[in-house]
């Protein structure tokens, strides 16, 4: 990653295999090794700075998502540095409002990102506190790029039966697609109240992906059209993640004064030889 400046990442080992890597800036979660293999996939040509956020891992967005607001697109979490705080079981990183973030967003709140890996899973959850006089509005995500041994043959099952947004199409609302997503081009869906668990395989390996607190699910793969316009990707990159994301995109959370709204995202090894079939 050409990170120069990047804070020094924080190192967490878990039960078992289980460890983790994370860096302040953005409270940008950098790998996941679980199970004898990294999950997450990191750019190699990842770069950061001054409104530029990492690819790969798991960027927070947060206060807004995407151009669905005023302020920096996907918001400004992911492009500041957070307080990390370390604990026995887990990195947690705190962000508080500062000129910075009232010049987009004029709302005290903290912020919290706490990222806990198990044996076999990682909890990351974010937490959100209106520290404020009034109420506020914000949505939220977590941008996972899963790491896949290649997209084509990757598949998110638990979709099936619920009509999407098409952001590759400006948003066009589309009926159930009856099938596991699929990447042969440009993915970029946000399937609205999503609460189950879905399952990504990619012929080799699957992968539970579960919720709480966040209703929406995205799904986003750039293409290779797409990928080859991207600096901060490899060539080919895009071969190698899909993002699954937990979100709180078309209903926006709202806090009242003193209220808190957590949003997690639990990332499961599940084995290849359970009874779901790889492949569809
Ligand atoms: O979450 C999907 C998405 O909003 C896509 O539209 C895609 O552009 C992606 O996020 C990455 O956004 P970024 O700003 O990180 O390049």
């Amino acid at each position: 990653m050409n990170a120069p400046n990047l804070p020094a990442p924080q190192h967490l080992n878990g039960p078992g295999d289980s460890r983790i890597q994370a860096s302040a800036f953005g409270a940008h979660l950098l790998s996941w090794h679980c199970r004898g293999r990294e999950r997450l996939y990191l750019s190699p040509n990842a770069g950061f700075g001054a409104g530029k956020a990492i690819r790969g891992g798991v960027p927070v967005i947060f206060p807004q998502f995407a151009e669905r607001g005023d302020g920096p697109r996907h918001g400004f979490a992911r492009t500041l540095t957070w307080e990390a705080e370390r604990q026995p079981q887990r990195l947690s990183f705190r962000l508080r409002d500062r000129e910075e973030t009232r010049r987009h967003w004029p709302h005290r709140f903290e912020a919290e990102l706490d990222l806990e890996p198990g044996e076999d899973r990682l909890r990351i959850a974010l937490t959100v506190r209106n520290a404020d006089r009034a109420a506020f509005e914000f949505s939220a995500a977590l941008h996972t790029y899963l790491a896949v041994a290649d997209v084509a043959a990757a598949l998110v099952h638990g979709l099936e039966d619920r009509p999407y947004l098409d952001s590759a199409d400006g948003g066009a609302a589309r009926p159930a697609s009856d099938a596991p997503v699929r990447f042969d081009g440009e993915v970029d869906r946000i399937y609205p109240d999503t609460r189950r668990p879905l399952r990504i395989t990619d012929g080799e390996h699957m992968l539970r992906c579960e919720a709480e607190g966040f209703a929406d699910t995205v799904v986003w793969n750039p293409g290779a059209e797409l990928a080859a316009g991207m600096a901060d990707l490899e060539p080919d990159g895009h071969r190698r993640f899909v993002c699954v994301e937990a979100a709180q995109v078309l209903q926006p959370v709202r806090l009242e004064p003193g209220q808190v709204w957590t949003g997690a995202q639990i990332l499961v090894v599940e084995s290849s030889s359970s009874q779901y079939r790889i492949g569809g």
